[in-house]
Parts: C-alpha cells; sequence; structure tokens
C-alpha cells in the first residue's frame, strides 16, 4: 500500500489547475517542480491551497548550505509542506534543507538514486547507498529512489529503515505501480496522469495501489 503523488509538471496554470482539481479525490499529495514554477511561480500553491493536498517542491536543491537554507526557507512561506534535496552535495548542504523543514514544521527528502537511464552513471558503485545512508544520518524524513529499479530500491530500503521513500518512475518511465509500491510509501506519478485525456480517471486507476489491492 503506498501513497499516490502527482507530479504536476503541466506548465499551463489553468491547465494544472484543472488536472489537479479533477485528481485530487484520488491523491494523497502533489509535486511541484520546475516546469510548473517557472512558468507559474511559487505563487501556485496558493492557487492550490483549496484541494487541502500536502504540496511537495520537488527542487532538487544542490547547492552551498547557506543558498540552500534561503531557498527551502521561500518553499515553506510559500506554503509547501515538503522539499526535495540532492544529497551528493554533502552533509552540510543536506543538513541545511533538514534543519529548515523542521523548524518549519515541514518534512525533507533527499534524491538517493534517481529514475532515468543515466542515473546509473554517477548513482551506482556505491554512491545512493552513502547518499540514503547521509540523508539518515542528516535527519531527513525519507528518500527518493526509483520505480525503475524496483531492486535497487529494496536494497535502499535496507539502509532507510521505516523512513519514507517516495519513488518516482510510474508509468512514462516503466516502472509498475503494484511492484514498487510493495517496496514505498508513495509513488509518484506525472505523465500517466496528467497527459492523460481523462486524468481524473487517469488517478482512479491507480487505486488498488493506494488500496494496497
Ligand atoms: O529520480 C527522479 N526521477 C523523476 O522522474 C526524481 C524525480 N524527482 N523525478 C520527477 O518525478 C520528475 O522530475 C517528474 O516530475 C516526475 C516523474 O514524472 P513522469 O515520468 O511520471 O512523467
Amino acid at each position: 500500500m503506498a501513497e499516490l503523488i502527482l507530479a504536476l509538471d503541466a506548465t499551463d496554470r489553468k491547465k494544472a489547475i484543472a488536472i489537479a482539481e479533477a485528481c485530487a479525490p484520488q491523491l494523497d499529495a502533489i509535486k511541484l517542480g520546475y516546469p510548473l514554477i517557472l512558468s507559474c511561480g511559487l505563487s501556485i500553491a496558493d492557487d492550490l491551497e483549496d484541494l487541502d493536498l500536502p504540496l511537495i517542491a520537488d527542487f532538487k536543491v544542490a547547492d552551498i548550505p547557506n543558498t540552500n537554507r534561503l531557498i527551502a526557507e521561500q518553499v515553506f512561506d510559500a506554503g509547501f509542506a515538503s522539499i526535495i534535496c540532492h544529497g551528493f552535495v554533502g552533509r552540510d548542504s543536506v543538513q541545511a534543507c533538514v534543519d529548515v523543514s523542521a523548524d518549519c514544521g515541514g518534512s525533507c527528502f533527499v534524491v538517493a538514486e534517481m529514475s532515468h537511464p543515466g542515473a546509473t552513471e554517477f548513482f551506482h558503485g556505491g554512491a545512493a547507498e552513502k547518499i540514503a545512508r547521509l540523508a539518515m544520518e542528516c535527519g531527513a524524513d525519507g528518500i527518493i529512489a526509483p520505480a525503475t529499479r524496483p531492486e535497487r530500491t529494496r536494497e535502499l530500503r535496507k539502509i532507510v529503515g521505516t523512513r519514507k521513500i517516495l519513488s518516482p518512475g510510474v508509468g512514462a518511465q516503466g516502472g509498475d505501480a503494484a511492484t514498487i509500491a510493495k517496496t514505498v510509501d508513495g509513488i509518484i506519478v506525472g505523465r500517466a496522469i496528467y497527459e492523460a485525456e481523462d486524468p481524473g480517471a487517469a488517478a482512479e486507476g491507480f487505486a488498488h495501489v493506494r488500496s494496497g489491492k
């Protein structure tokens, strides 16, 4: 059983809001990233406020600690519940995001291994495991791990224990929702929902993952 998180990467404000509204009853959270926020600004969080769903800011923050802190403060001031940061930048940078998240009553997820094919170039060979351990030591709420490589995500589960794993790569990138849902706490789904002719129905198609059936 896993939560369903919509990756709302549509770049038109009206269209994005309509998709979010249509899908909302089927969702546990909405993830917003550069495509929509660069197009609409952080105020898109206000437009989605009435849906009463936690908003995750997927900025994959990867800067020096002070800049990470400033970015995270903007994110939580705008009403987001969670932030995603990169781990390869090192302990001090991750800690800055975790600390701001905790101060703001929000949560912080660290990318341990990405879902696309090229991710194997740098995340394999021990890096993902190292990042997952670092995330735990910094007090992060969880990690991001790939639905496209369930065997890798199972390995990372051994490191993070009961802390959360959110997993992108379902649908358009080839990952199977039911398979990865056995290992993770939330599946992140973008194009398979927001590019569907009927996004609400597409989101409903993942109900089996949410109910565990
Ligand atoms: O490793 C990652 N893979 C990934 O796809 C980390 C991510 N944050 N994402 C994001 O998840 C990606 O930027 C997009 O917003 C979403 C997946 O979208 P889709 O492939 O389901 O359309």
